[in-house]
């Protein structure tokens, strides 16, 4: 089966296994675990901030920005299709009591204009607008880059105006790799960042939020309000240093299969995809044939041994990470033809 649902599906490797046996651990909720420590000071480090805080997912991560940034009542700036909107359970709503102001974005990616007129003047009928939260690379913009330049007037603007900026960096390294430009770059413009683990760099569990120190020890007490103080979580943590360190630069091979993906899928005669959109490791592709329902192709898809995830009507996602090969991008499009023309 060539598992192309996610670049969640990874397996960690026998040697990330190995790291994570040897790992030193202690209760981290006492700040004793030794791994745990090093973790969030390697994540500091190397997104060029005062402290981070080791979390289970990434939606915890986002969840606890907007609860730190937020009080109940407020309003948040999300992209229309971004994560925090799409896939985290109505959480915003439903831990922080804030209103989500949901702005169209182009393959996810918010321009100044539209988010300006987001912004709600001072006025008791109002709530206040007191975040923005940017998504970097896009998930359901099929792995779109925001460009440096736009990161920059998006977050200058919000902070002239008085809102935080947070970024839901889950897959943030996908685009230092695709740009060459550092974490430390992307990071600079925002007041927190969270990135995840358990994505392209292949660990099987975490996340990190970095920011300044203050915001990280009220980060720490809030992630404990919500559930997330692990203890002897350094043999998590050794997977993640071990991720930071073997699993970045390898990103390339993911995004040169994606790549690739896309330019043999578009030989498909019923698939359409634009390949010059594929910038990372998200492919997203229609199939324009009327006689299967979405679910009917999903499901053919997986009898042949592809899995893809559907995104909408007769839209799919197909992720490449480091459990699959260029001969397994080769495979899954010969399989994906071979139901098409079925
Ligand atoms: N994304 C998952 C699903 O939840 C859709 C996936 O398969 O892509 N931010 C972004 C941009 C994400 O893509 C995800 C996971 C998260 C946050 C949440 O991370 P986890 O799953 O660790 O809570």
């Amino acid at each position: 089966m060539i598992d192309l649902r996610s670049d969640t599906v990874t397996q960690p490797s026998p040697a990330m296994r190995e790291a994570m046996a040897q790992a030193q651990v202690g209760d981290d909720v006492y700040g004793e675990d030794p791994t745990v420590n090093r973790l969030e000071a390697t994540a500091a480090r190397l997104l060029g901030k005062e402290a981070a805080l080791f979390v289970p997912t990434g939606v915890m991560a986002n969840q606890l920005a907007i609860r730190l940034h937020t009080r109940s009542g407020d309003e948040v700036i999300v992209e229309s299709t971004s994560h925090i909107i799409r896939f985290e359970g109505g959480s915003a709503s439903s831990l922080s009591q804030v209103q989500l102001c949901c702005v169209p974005g182009e393959r996810g990616l918010l321009a100044l204009q539209p988010v300006q007129a987001a912004l709600r003047p001072h006025d008791v009928h109002n709530p206040p607008t007191t975040l923005l939260c940017l998504e970097q690379t896009h998930n359901v913009g099929g792995g779109a880059v925001y460009p440096i330049e736009t990161i920059e007037t998006l977050t200058s603007w919000a902070k002239e105006h008085g809102l935080a900026c947070h970024l839901d960096g889950a897959r943030l390294f996908n685009a230092v790799v695709a740009t060459g430009i550092s974490a430390a770059e992307y990071a600079r413009h925002f007041d927190t960042v969270s990135f995840c683990l358990s994505k392209g760099l292949g660990a099987p569990v975490g996340s990190l939020i970095v920011s300044t120190q203050d915001n990280i020890d009220k980060l720490r007490r809030l992630r404990k309000l919500f559930g997330g103080g692990m203890r002897q979580a350094g043999i998590l943590a050794a997977a993640g240093l071990y991720a930071l360190e073997h699993n970045i630069a390898r990103l390339k091979e993911d995004h040169d299969n994606a790549k690739n993906l896309a330019l043999q899928l578009q030989q498909i005669p019923a698939v359409f995809v634009d390949p010059d959109r594929v910038e990372t490791n998200i492919v997203v592709f229609e199939v324009v044939q009327a006689e299967r329902s979405t679910p009917a192709l999903v499901e053919a898809f997986k009898e042949a041994g592809v899995l893809v995830n559907a995104m909408g009507n007769r839209v799919f996602r197909a992720v490449t990470h480091l459990d699959v090969c260029d001969h397994d991008i080769d495979k899954a499009v010969q399989l994906v033809s071979s139901v098409l023309s079925a």
